[in-house]
């Protein structure tokens, strides 16, 4: 699903050129709330993903394929993508939600889950530009078990495993819920990430585009 490049603009309040934005669904408000959608998503390079937080207290975590659950920033150099907890709750009462938006540098792969609770273990999980014609292993489904066997779930700013069930993470580094920061994600995986709130109206009438 697209947004036309001026109701993109006017939304992130940046002139960008003729852009591709993907919107995926963060916690559905349909019956499947622990979800990505879509939980696959085919991007060029210079497009953009915008997330939309719709329910519950979630985030967008970047890992490996080999590695799910636990932040990409624990096994390369890649800072990697990571949103903070959203909580959607506070913000939906004043008519937003959060979003977190990022600009895909290059079509490899990149894999997403939720390090909320165990939800990455429940399927909380996603891949932008799956490649299994490169390595047919690395597919969303087997990225989903590899998922489901996860010991823990990290948020994108743990360093190490113990992190993990205590969910020690720092306030500093996360963005809150009225979401003005944008983080600093660098390397291959985006060029910019963009933290921001929608107005809840106006995403309704976004999905129906
Ligand atoms: C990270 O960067 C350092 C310094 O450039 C390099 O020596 C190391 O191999 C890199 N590690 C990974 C996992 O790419
Ligand atoms: C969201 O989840 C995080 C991690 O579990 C928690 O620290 C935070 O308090 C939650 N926020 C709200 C508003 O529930
Ligand atoms: C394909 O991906 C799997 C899982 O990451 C990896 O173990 C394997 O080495 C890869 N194969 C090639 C040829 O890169
Ligand atoms: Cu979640």
């Amino acid at each position: 699903m697209h947004f036309s490049t001026l109701f993109a603009s006017a939304l992130m309040g940046a002139v960008a050129s003729a852009q591709t934005v993907h919107v995926v669904s963060v916690g559905s408000t349909g019956d499947a709330p622990l979800t990505f959608s879509p939980n696959n998503v085919d991007a060029a390079e210079g497009d953009m993903i915008q997330f939309q937080f719709r329910t519950g207290n979630h985030t967008v975590t970047q890992s490996t394929f080999d590695q799910p659950c636990m932040p990409i920033s624990m096994f390369t150099n890649n800072t990697g993508i990571y949103s903070g907890f959203q909580p959607v709750e506070a913000s939906a009462a004043m008519g937003e939600i959060p979003t977190y938006t990022i600009s895909i540098a290059n079509t490899n792969p990149l894999w997403f889950y939720c390090s909320q609770g165990m939800h990455c273990q429940g399927g909380m999980v996603m891949v932008v530009n799956e490649n299994t014609e490169a390595n047919s292993t690395r597919s969303l489904d087997n990225f989903v078990q590899l998922a489901a066997a996860a010991t823990v779930n990290l948020p994108g700013d743990a360093t190490s495993i113990d992190q993990g069930e205590t969910g020690t993470t720092d306030p500093s580094e996360t963005t809150g819920a009225d979401g003005t920061e944008a983080t600093g994600a660098t390397g291959a995986a985006a060029g910019l990430t963009v933290s921001g709130m929608l107005a809840a109206v106006g995403a309704a009438a976004a999905l129906m585009l």
